[in-house]
């Protein structure tokens, strides 16, 4: 009798094989635009497919290393990254990863090119999308606020294709006091010699070894008085290297030992009077940097919905090479049912997180209508909320999906569990985006333009077999119209307390 080995799942083509994506596109973009992007994300799929996948898994293989002593006892402080993570560099730049975004080829669309390019590189890339959503971030604050000389070359190296000259940046906001509540913020900006210099210690610095950083810090008088609270923080731009190529008075203390994202380095350091660049006005650090959270809460959003694409797509290919009891898996059907739902809700998501992406674009060309901009700052931190928790939930599905082979650390399955965690928490926790969701009613007024949004989509389903589920909806809507005051009847507590649910049923 033959012995019998399983067929392993096969990855089938990132974006010829994305029925959801490419409907989406043919959507969103007129037949000219689609044309020239279907066939760049056909290209680049491939490249997904073979080379990044490749340097995807030997990043993952070999992580980041801090060397802190050179031999002979002097501080060296060298995170040391494998050559693979150094092409990914490369190869984003090439890609034009975050050049896409500011050089506009097609207007407002440019956005949806963009994010779904990131969409196909996350996946395969072992989160090097990470470096790029910061990147994107920090380009978007400097060409809103990065007016000064000091800056001139910044934002053209954040965004060039050129891999010579291309520079990521880090966000460096959170401190041992908070990722969260960043108004207790320790570090502080001493104007010396003609210029600002930051002292203090950053908890959480992603993509530690990024050319450049934003960052939070208080502002000292020339008594060393700082106002308290998060309306005492400014927004500097740093860059990690001197001219000489050191690290500019920054000491970094370890690398963190984290449950996934392995092969992207996250430490602490501290800054012993690093240069710095003020940007905005001092004292609305918090309003300014929320320019570049509100970007990277959108890429947190794509890069969740591919991390379920990837999911969703190695498990329904594996349920048609899978047999059990005498039948394949996609012939029994209720792994079919769980696999039809995993599907769903992967493309609902797929549908939030680039909506999202279409209004940012808007935003940015100067297209977007009032109500596009309401629009947009309550879909950010729901799409980021919802998509955060929804992958861990899909990917964790799909695993068992496989049975105990989606528990075996060489399958490559466990991997995408344990990165798909960070999601809810990055960027901003499931409960820190509800509550973000009330600051956008309370003062932009948003809630009524998203539910109308709502309604009109809910009037244009014509398929009869949606009305039922259209009705649903309209009766969802109106009872989150509700909620709101009868919350506050309630007073601040119930409000608060019921954010979540509220949150989540909206992006629902
Ligand atoms: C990828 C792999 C990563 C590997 C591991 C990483 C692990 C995770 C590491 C982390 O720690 S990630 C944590 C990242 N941190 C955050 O995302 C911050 C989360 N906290 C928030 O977002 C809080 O809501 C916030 C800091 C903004 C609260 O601060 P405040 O000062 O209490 O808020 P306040 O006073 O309501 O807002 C100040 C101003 O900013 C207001 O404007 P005005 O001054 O004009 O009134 C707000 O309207 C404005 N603002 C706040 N959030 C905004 C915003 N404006 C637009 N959009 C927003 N989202």
């Amino acid at each position: 009798m033959d012995t019998f080995y399983q067929d392993p799942p096969r990855l089938p083509h990132p974006f010829t094989a994305d029925a959801a994506l490419r409907s989406l596109l043919a959507n969103a973009l007129p037949a000219d635009i689609l044309r020239d992007v279907e066939q760049d994300l056909e290209r680049f799929g491939d490249r997904v497919a073979g080379e990044v996948a490749a340097l995807g898994r030997a990043a993952e293989a070999e992580p980041p290393r801090l060397v802190s002593f050179d031999p002979w006892g002097r501080r060296a402080d060298r995170i040391e990254v494998s050559e693979a993570w150094q092409r990914l560099q490369r190869i984003s730049a090439e890609e034009g990863i975050v050049a896409l975004a500011y050089e506009r080829p097609h207007g407002p669309l440019s956005r949806i090119h963009q994010f779904a390019k990131v969409y196909l590189f996350h996946p395969s890339s072992a989160f090097y999308s990470c470096p790029l959503a910061m990147t994107d971030g920090a380009a978007r604050v400097l060409e809103l606020l990065g007016d000064a000389p000091a800056l001139s070359d910044a934002l053209a190296r954040l965004t060039t294709r050129d891999p010579e000259r291309f520079w990521t940046s880090g966000q460096w906001m959170t401190e041992r006091s908070g990722g969260s509540d960043v108004g207790g913020t320790e570090t502080v900006a001493r104007f010396e010699d003609g210029r600002h210099h930051l002292y203090g210690t950053k908890w959480f610095t992603s993509a530690s070894t990024s050319e450049a950083a934003m960052t939070l810090a208080r502002i000292e008088d020339r008594k060393g008085r700082t106002v308290a609270g998060s309306r005492g923080l400014s927004l500097f731009y740093l860059e990690t290297h001197d001219a000489d190529g050191r690290l500019d008075r920054i000491e970094i203390l370890r690398l963190k030992d984290k449950l996934g994202t392995r092969a992207l380095p996250t430490a602490e350091l501290t800054m012993h009077g690093t240069r710095a660049v003020l940007l905005g006005e001092p004292g609305s650090g918090v309003r300014d940097i929320a320019h570049l959270l509100n970007l990277t809460r959108v890429h947190n959003a794509i890069c969740s919905v591919a991390t379920m694409r990837r999911a969703v797509a190695l498990a329904a290919d594996y349920a048609s090479r899978r047999r059990a009891f005498g039948r394949s898996l996609d012939a029994q059907p209720l792994h079919v049912e769980t696999l039809a739902g995993l599907e769903v809700e992967t493309r609902g998501c797929l549908h939030l997180a680039f909506h999202a992406a279409a209004l940012v674009g808007r935003q940015e060309c100067g297209t977007a209508t009032e109500d596009d901009l309401a629009v947009l700052r309550m879909l950010v931190p729901l799409a980021k909320l919802y998509t955060g928790k929804s992958v861990v939930r899909v990917v964790s599905e799909a695993l068992e999906a496989f049975g105990g082979a989606g528990y075996v650390e060489d399958t490559g399955l466990p991997g995408l569990l344990r990165d798909a965690q960070v999601f809810p928490i990055w960027e901003g926790t499931t409960n820190v985006l509800s509550l973000d969701v009330l600051r956008a009613i309370a003062r932009q007024q948003a809630l009524a333009p998203f539910l109308d949004a709502i309604g009109e989509r809910l009037a244009r389903v014509t398929a009869s077999a949606l009305y039922d589920a259209a009705a649903r909806a309209r009766q969802t809507v109106h009872e989150l119209e509700d909620w709101l005051p009868r919350a506050s009847d309630r007073g601040e507590a119930a409000v608060r307390g019921g954010a979540r649910a509220f949150a989540l049923a909206l992006a629902r």
